[in-house]
């Protein structure tokens, strides 16, 4: 199962290429924008739009496919228009909020169903209260407990792959390469605590370890370095193999 860190949300696509290949898959995507934007500043491939083009490659399956925690400001409603019109569950922090978390976990059980799926999961969905280090942080989101038991209680989906994506340290408070790991990464490795009790002991290393050597760029097995968007250090793709 591949678990990945980055870096820029345009990682995701990439990744569901490879996983949909076969049949689409559904989505439970976390993050405080729809990232279905058709194309941004010229480019088709950003971190706006990966899941515009994972719809349009056929790698995942629209209808069970949910995006919670919406919200901030936009200059367009491009994005949150495709996915409603694509047939997406979108969740903006509202819905949230009158839904509560068990709610909203009832929801992505019963959007994604019992068939193969993957989660991604936007740093910026968390309110920069909790993780400042990201390149577009959206006031209003989740706290660290709401997230953990979020990501907890998709626990039975058949998740086959997951990533966090947009952690960008040098954003972080007092930012500067030297200050990566610690504020940062240690936010991220909870969430991935978290996902980790979903997919079981899947990741054999060390989920922290394995982030931190990440940041650091000295990581690499497999992959494609990402697109940078404003901010973004050079993440490689990292894979921890089942
Ligand atoms: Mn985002």
């Amino acid at each position: 199962m591949p678990l990945t860190t980055g870096g820029d949300h345009t990682i995701s696509y990439p990744i569901l290429k490879a996983l949909g290949a076969r049949s689409p898959l559904g989505l439970v995507h976390i993050d405080s924008h729809t990232d279905t934007w058709d194309s941004f500043a010229g480019s088709r491939f950003m971190h706006g739009t990966p899941f515009r083009r994972a719809v349009e490659a056929g790698t995942i399956d629209p209808q069970r496919t949910i995006q919670i925690g919406i919200r901030g400001a936009q200059t367009s409603c491009e994005g949150w228009d495709y996915s409603r019109e694509q047939g997406m569950r979108v969740v903006f922090m509202d819905e949230v909020e009158a839904l509560g978390i068990e709610g909203i976990i009832r929801e992505a059980h019963r959007v994604v169903a019992d068939e193969p799926c993957y989660l991604s999961f936007d740093i910026d969905a968390l309110d920069p209260v909790f993780a400042p280090g990201t390149g577009t942080p959206e006031a209003g989101g989740f706290t660290m407990r709401e997230a953990i038991r979020l990501v907890r209680g998709l626990c039975g989906l058949q998740l086959v792959g997951a990533d966090l994506a947009e952690v960008s340290p040098p954003f972080d408070i007092g930012g500067g390469p030297r200050s990566m790991a610690p504020p940062c990464f240690m936010r991220c490795s909870a969430c991935w605590r978290a996902a980790r009790i979903c997919v079981g002991s899947a990741a054999k290393r060390n989920d922290s370890d394995e982030m931190a050597m990440c940041a650091r760029g000295t990581l690499a097995k497999e992959g494609v370095p990402c697109h940078q968007s404003a901010g973004s250090p050079p993440f490689k793709l990292v894979l921890a193999r089942a």
